[in-house]
């Protein structure tokens, strides 16, 4: 199964084409032996450079470095390399396909967006953040790890303009077109969060509504990593904190501010549309709202702990269940009452 951004507009099939097209795959490049440092910096947008700018008039201008200015790159330690001068390490093995692999014996990993290379750090960097991220919140030390191994990457394979997630591989593809997928944190955080449900639970996203549950949480996890991040870093952010891939959007999306989708829609169970990115909204809403009233730390440890517990089909209405069990177990009946209530809001049957 291939869980991608959005609702792909090339048919469907071309999806499953891509998992056969992996034998085109470059061999990353090999280590030089000696002076390789596990010390590294890397140049990166600060999420993206739409969120970081508040301008919403920046478009791609076909992969110019030109076309974003340079206020909206910062330098960064990336963190957890193995030493072998590629961008592989604990919580991330990043590969590329249509460019040069990223490779330095002294660390230097600062590229501009027109170089293949940038995408190749900002996927390393933002799945290290992420699983920091959930490290941080206690998942591999007090709670269990959700995928606490390295997570495999792979950057531009043919070209199109959408990203996925497939567990034959239990790899995250990122595409070209547009604006370059991996040029937006809310997008590599996105896909991330589907390789974490895949590693909570295997197969996870049999049925409509667990899909969508998928989407939502990739959205609310790219959100979410982004913005502790700018707290993390002194980082401005200027668009709506709701707002999924401010920069990958400006490629496809007509309006300001540019999202691809949003936390906040307000939809209703009742507005389901049976496409799982339309629908996750539904849940994202859901989280984003008890984020809103348990503070991001509590939200955090309870629903990535209750998905866990999800069935691979599970239905809106059980996991939202399982998700009001999880938070009264770890914080009581006032948390679970909390939780219940942004679920009924979105009026998931049986809340
Ligand atoms: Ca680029
Ligand atoms: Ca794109
Ligand atoms: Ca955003
Ligand atoms: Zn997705």
């Amino acid at each position: 199964m291939s869980r991608s951004i959005r609702a792909p507009r090339l048919a469907l099939a071309a999806v499953g084409a891509v998992v056969t097209a992996s034998g085109l795959a470059a061999t990353p490049a090999l280590a030089a032996p000696g002076a390789n440092t596990t010390s590294a910096t890397g140049q990166i947008f600060m999420v993206n450079p739409v969120q970081s700018s508040g301008n919403e008039g920046l478009t791609d201008g076909k992969d110019a470095a030109s076309a974003v200015p340079a206020s909206a790159y910062t330098t960064v330690a990336l963190r957890n390399l193995d030493g072998s001068g590629n961008l592989s390490g604990r919580w991330a093995v990043v590969r590329s396909e249509t460019g040069a692999p990223a490779f330095s014996t002294t660390g230097d990993f600062r590229f501009t967006r027109d170089a293949d290379q940038f995408e190749q750090v900002m996927a390393y960097f933002w799945v290290n953040e992420a699983q920091e991220y959930l490290q941080g919140l206690g998942f591999g030390s007090e709670l269990p790890g959700a995928n606490d191994k390295p997570q495999n990457v792979r950057i531009n394979q043919w070209g199109s303009d959408n990203s996925f997630f497939t567990d034959k591989k239990n790899e995250i593809r990122f595409g070209k077109g547009g604006v370059d997928d991996a040029e937006d944190a809310e997008v590599v955080v996105h896909e991330y969060g589907h390789a974490v449900h895949e590693a909570q639970v295997p197969g996870f996203g049999t049925s409509e509504e667990a899909g969508a549950i998928g989407e939502a949480w990739g959205d609310y996890l790219g959100v979410e990593v982004g913005l502790a991040a700018d707290a993390r870093y002194g980082w401005p952010r200027l668009t709506p904190e709701p707002c999924v891939a401010d920069w990958d959007s400006t490629g496809y999306t007509s309006g300001t501010p540019h999202c691809l989708r949003r936390l906040d829609t307000g939809k209703v169970y009742g507005d389901k549309v049976g496409e799982v990115h339309a629908d996750g909204e539904i849940w994202s809403n859901a989280l984003w709202d008890i984020r809103q009233a348990l503070g991001a730390r509590v939200a955090d440890r309870i629903i990535v702990n209750a998905q866990f517990s999800f069935a691979p089909d599970t239905s809106f209405s059980a996991a939202a269940k399982t998700t009001v069990a999880t938070a009264r177990t770890m914080y009581g009946d006032q948390a679970a009452e909390t939780v219940r209530r942004a679920f009924a809001a979105r009026q998931i049957p049986g809340l």
